[in-house]
């Protein structure tokens, strides 16, 4: 099976994953974190966060959000997994890089992590915040390249923020760098839903595309 659910910082929004716990999981069940999933946060609760997402008893893939420690997820090794390059940060616990595809269940998914900090300016740089966090013209390019050996088609877009017209008009939230970075998945990518985080609320935007938050979606 495969799960996708929204932001989980660390521990702090780690509960909702118990009732996942009570399902028959095994590591080819996959869930799937739309950023911020914090378990690289400070080298001190690293081991504590492995043991809390390990328990889950399923492969655990996430994107970045913009509160993850960018330089503990660097250090991390590079591997190529599910078709997509990603950190390996423990044995079933995998971090897609931005612009990557990968296939699940013969699923595809585009991921593209990253968003905008708004409270940047009261955070300590490489402590509680990191510039790594904005999407980069180098990571849409990745994703144009990866889109480009699919015809543009994939089955699931996976974004940690979303595009600015969704920001602007479905949240009323100010658009920003990453936002418009974003803007180029529904001018050019075929998909049939997107799922992002970021916003902590769960909300259905028409019928292509869904903030998660507390909600975990069971993919069918
Ligand atoms: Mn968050």
């Amino acid at each position: 099976m495969i799960y996708i659910t929204g932001d989980t910082h660390g521990d702090i929004d780690y509960k909702k994953l118990l009732t996942l716990k009570n399902k028959v999981l095994s590591y080819n069940d996959y869930l799937i974190i739309c950023g911020d999933a914090g378990i690289c946060w400070s080298p001190q609760s690293f081991q504590y966060h492995l043991n809390l997402y390990n328990d889950i008893g399923c492969t655990i893939i996430f994107i970045d959000g913009n509160h993850e420690n960018f330089d503990m997820l660097n250090q991390c090794q590079l591997v190529e997994h599910l078709g997509a390059l990603m950190h390996q940060i423990d044995e079933h616990i995998f971090h897609v890089l931005r612009g990557e595809i990968m296939t699940i269940e013969n699923k595809t998914f585009l991921c593209v992590g990253g968003a905008n900090s708004i409270d940047k300016m009261y955070r300590t740089p490489y402590v509680s915040w990191w510039p790594e966090e904005e999407i980069t013209y180098y990571d849409i390019d990745n994703a144009l390249n990866n889109l480009e050996k699919v015809n543009n088609k994939v089955d699931y877009v996976i974004t940690h923020c979303c595009d600015t017209k969704t920001v602007l008009n479905a949240f009323g939230f100010r658009r920003d760098i990453c936002t418009d970075q974003l803007s180029f998945i529904d001018k050019v990518v075929d998909y049939k839903h997107w799922f992002f985080g970021h916003y902590h609320y769960d909300r259905q935007i028409g019928d292509k595309k869904t903030c998660l938050y507390q909600e975990i979606v069971e993919l069918l």
